[in-house]
């Protein structure tokens, strides 16, 4: 069986060099945030097993090629001849704001079932990875995530959570609710400074370290605070660790939050403790934002200490 097991929405991402609205050239890569750390963790060598739904179409061969040449095991990806893969256009707003829109209604991989992932469920894999985007896609897509979830507590398996929130894709208030349950069935919640208040379940402007509170007391174990160019922090019942952003010309955020789970991820399989968790998490993460695409940059083993000599030749 796989180490990791993950699955949602992955589509073909088109980008724009400038505004959409102008036209030109454009590029297709593809996006997904749990097939972004599907991939970084692969690229370090963990086995990893992505499902989902994708179209018979030209995107969905173009997913299905990509996520095999990057290793990620796709043996229960279930191809959906009646929906099309999704897609999402990215423009380059202004230097550092990237502006998403996504052609994901009533796609493939929105269509998602929990019957679709049973299977690689019970081959009980170390870690059942999550994001609060796919309960967004689709009533049944919100049911396999809350399945999973509980799926795997009843198995043992460690399940890791990113709240992901994704405004386009659902109101506040549903949201809200579904990804506050959703939280409360993680042993790693993983949330940007801005997420934590959705789910730790109490209305009104609360300090961080309250709302932390409010969650360790439902139970999660390990709560991690993704901070962007100010780095990440991490509180357990015992401490509170924090680490720094590496330093590192910023070319495209989008894709950087997975980058660092992939990373945070990785080093948890590898059994680190969580100060070399944080360090390969804000890794990978300086990684992604260092070139354009989600996670074309990311770093195989060899590579993890390349940050360090940044700024010279490597000979
Ligand atoms: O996390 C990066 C994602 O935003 C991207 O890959 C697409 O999954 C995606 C989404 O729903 O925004």
């Amino acid at each position: 069986t796989s180490q990791v097991l993950t699955f949602g929405e992955t589509m073909g991402s088109i980008r724009a060099g400038g505004l959409l609205r102008h036209g030109g050239a454009m590029s297709m890569s593809l996006a997904g945030a749990e097939s972004n750390v599907a991939i970084g963790l692969a690229r370090l060598g963990h086995s990893v097993r992505w499902v989902g739904r994708l179209g018979q179409d030209e995107i969905g061969s173009f997913a299905l090629r990509t996520l095999r040449g990057e290793g990620v095991l796709t043996d229960a990806v279930v191809l959906d001849s009646s929906r099309p893969t999704g897609l999402m256009l990215l423009e380059k707003r202004i230097a550092d704001v990237s502006r998403a829109a996504y052609y994901r209604a009533g796609s493939a991989g929105s269509a998602l079932d929990f019957d679709d992932l049973s299977a690689a469920l019970d081959a009980g894999p170390a870690v059942l990875h999550l994001t609060g985007i796919t309960p967004a896609l689709s009533g049944g897509a919100a049911r396999a995530t809350l399945l999973a979830a509980e799926g795997a507590r009843e198995r043992g398996i460690k399940v890791s959570f990113d709240v992901n929130y994704r405004a386009k894709l659902w109101d506040r208030k549903p949201a809200a609710e579904i990804l506050t349950f959703l939280a409360g069935l993680a042993d790693i919640l993983i949330a940007s400074e801005d997420e934590i208040g959705l789910v730790a379940g109490s209305a009104g402007e609360l300090p961080e370290s309250e709302l932390v509170g409010e969650l360790q007391e439902r139970g999660v174990g390990e709560v991690v605070v993704k901070r962007g160019g100010s780095g990440a922090t991490v509180y357990t019942a015992a401490a509170t660790h924090h680490r720094e952003a590496l330093e590192v010309p910023v070319v495209d955020t989008v894709g950087a939050g997975d980058a660092f789970t992939a990373g945070y991820l990785s080093a948890l399989l590898d059994g680190e403790p969580i100060e070399q968790r944080l360090l390969r998490g804000v890794t990978l993460g300086a990684f992604a934002v260092a070139a354009t695409g989600d996670w074309e940059n990311l770093p195989d083993r060899s590579e993890l200490s390349l940050l360090q000599s940044a700024g010279t030749t490597i000979r």
